[in-house]
């Protein structure tokens, strides 16, 4: 787990590019403390303002914030038309269930866009998922690590962002929360995403047949077909969905369109994947209007357009959907339509194997000291995105004799090998080159 976060955290490094900006990027190093919080308008904190949990820093957390929020106002100099905002979140210790005279319904940790809510997790998540969580942090009691991934439409040149908690029992010490790894990107100049699928959005063609599911790919409608839904995918249901044969990219983007049928409650919650790892989770989206569309009698909450955003460089994926409700599929069912994923490929990759197989890793901007990332084998294949090149030094610090890498090569061999491995301060030489060490 641990290993995983920093990666991720070293691939956005520098980050700018023909189709991504990197508006911000905050609290990324394993360890920092209150000055790193300090551009920040802060309600609610005390203390230290920052904890160090699971070996790594975090804003907030135990003994700092339990109802209270975090805003700041960002600027750019070219206009908006939205903005991803990506980030781990923590709910640390008895948010939730039984504390303090009894479950606590009204926790909610928030996200707002120029004062106008866009995500919500609800309070109490004593599904199945969570059950098992681990102590990270404050009490002994278990901790939730997960992940916001959120698109939000922004227009002009500059928004204000505010994470906000509010906690019944407001105490730190008991209940707190707490966030690291904190990204805003947005898309600018030319646009090279490739779409790589897009189905489930043709009623008179809704072919499943790409899908694994807990529930036999089983289709309902509300009143357009979803996969899943009323009856087929109520508590742990699952279905997956694998993308191979991917073109070189460094992210993917993935949109669904998210239906919430009858009586799902606040303490319930559906997680998104890819790869095993959490890209989102959304609990219903209480705070916008509902109605009963399809189903039983409760209201429904359809047509959630979601978009995550994930940094990802293999030319396989797997994503994946988990129901995280408690109570049967006639009571509270979750399905979903519209779905799509494109690649794009503003960073160049380096990959551990021949044919993009093994470790890959992505950088943008001067080449990173992949020692630090526990990169320490001979590079096989480079990725360069069309129109970019890399500047590569024969000597360290970059110096000495420069030539310049502008074309993909899957399969590192020769003097261009020797090279690039050189320039990225691995050690090769023939004999080990043809012994393929
Ligand atoms: C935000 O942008 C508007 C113009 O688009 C400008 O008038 C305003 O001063 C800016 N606000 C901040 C806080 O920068
Ligand atoms: C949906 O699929 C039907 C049947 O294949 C096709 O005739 C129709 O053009 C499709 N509609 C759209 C919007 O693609
Ligand atoms: C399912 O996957 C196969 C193989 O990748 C592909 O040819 C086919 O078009 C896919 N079907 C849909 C509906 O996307
Ligand atoms: C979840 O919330 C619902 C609705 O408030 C409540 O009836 C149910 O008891 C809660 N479940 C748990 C396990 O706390
Ligand atoms: C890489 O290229 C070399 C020399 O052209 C060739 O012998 C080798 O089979 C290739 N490796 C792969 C994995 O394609
Ligand atoms: C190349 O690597 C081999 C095998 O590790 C080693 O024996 C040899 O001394 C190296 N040659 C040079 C020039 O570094
Ligand atoms: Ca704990
Ligand atoms: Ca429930
Ligand atoms: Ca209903």
């Amino acid at each position: 787990m641990q290993k995983g976060y920093i990666f991720i955290a070293l691939i956005l490094l520098g980050f700018a590019s023909a189709n991504f900006y990197e508006i911000d990027k905050e609290f990324t190093l394993s360890t920092f403390d209150s000055r790193a919080v300090s551009s920040w308008n802060l309600v609610g904190f005390q203390n230290s303002v920052t904890n160090v949990c699971g070996g790594v820093s975090v804003v907030g957390g135990p003994n700092v914030v339990a109802t209270g929020s975090m805003t700041k106002t960002f600027n750019t100099d070219f206009d908006l038309t939205s903005i991803n905002i990506l980030f781990d979140l923590y709910l640390f210790d008895q948010w939730l269930s039984g504390w303090e005279g009894g479950r606590d319904q009204q926790s909610y940790f928030k996200v707002l866009v120029n004062g106008k809510q866009v995500h919500q997790l609800g309070s109490d998540y004593t599904r199945q998922l969570h059950k098992d969580a681990s102590n990270i942090c404050g009490q002994t009691t278990p901790d939730r690590q997960t992940h916001v991934s959120i698109q939000v439409p922004v227009t002009g040149r500059n928004f204000t962002v505010s994470l906000q908690a509010n906690i019944a029992g407001n105490n730190p010490s008991l209940a707190s929360w707490g966030i690291r790894g904190f990204y805003i990107l947005t898309s600018y100049g030319a646009n090279n995403a490739k779409t790589v699928v897009s189905e489930l959005s043709n009623d008179s063609q809704f072919d499943v047949s790409n899908w694994t599911s807990s529930f036999k790919n089983a289709v309902s409608s509300c009143p357009n077909k979803i996969l899943g839904g009323y009856k087929n995918a109520g508590s742990g249901a699952w279905a997956t969905r694998k993308l191979t044969n991917l073109p070189p990219h460094s992210f993917l983007t993935i949109s669904i369109n998210a239906f919430f049928v009858d009586s799902i409650d606040t303490n319930d919650s559906i997680v998104f994947y890819v790869d095993g790892k959490i890209v989102h989770e959304e609990t219903r989206q209480y705070f916008l209007s509902s109605q009963n569309i399809c189903g039983a009698g409760w209201a429904d909450n359809v047509n959630n357009k979601f978009v995550f955003q994930v940094p990802h460089f293999t030319s396989t994926a797997e994503f994946k959907v988990y129901v995280n409700t408690d109570q049967g599929s006639d009571d509270e069912s979750f399905g979903f339509r519209d779905f799509s994923v494109s690649v794009d490929s503003p960073c160049p990759i380096i990959y551990e194997e021949a044919n993009q197989q093994g470790r890959a890793f992505s950088f943008c901007g001067d080449i990173p000291n992949l020692k630090l990332v526990g990169w320490t084998k001979p590079i096989k294949g480079i990725y360069v995105p069309e129109g970019y090149a890399i500047k590569v030094y024969v000597d360290s610090q970059f110096k000495g004799k420069r030539f310049k890498v502008s074309k993909s090569n899957f399969n590192l061999t020769g003097q261009e090998y020797k090279l690039i491995n050189r320039a990225f301060n691995i050690d090769v030489n023939e004999t080990k080159l043809r012994r393929n060490e």
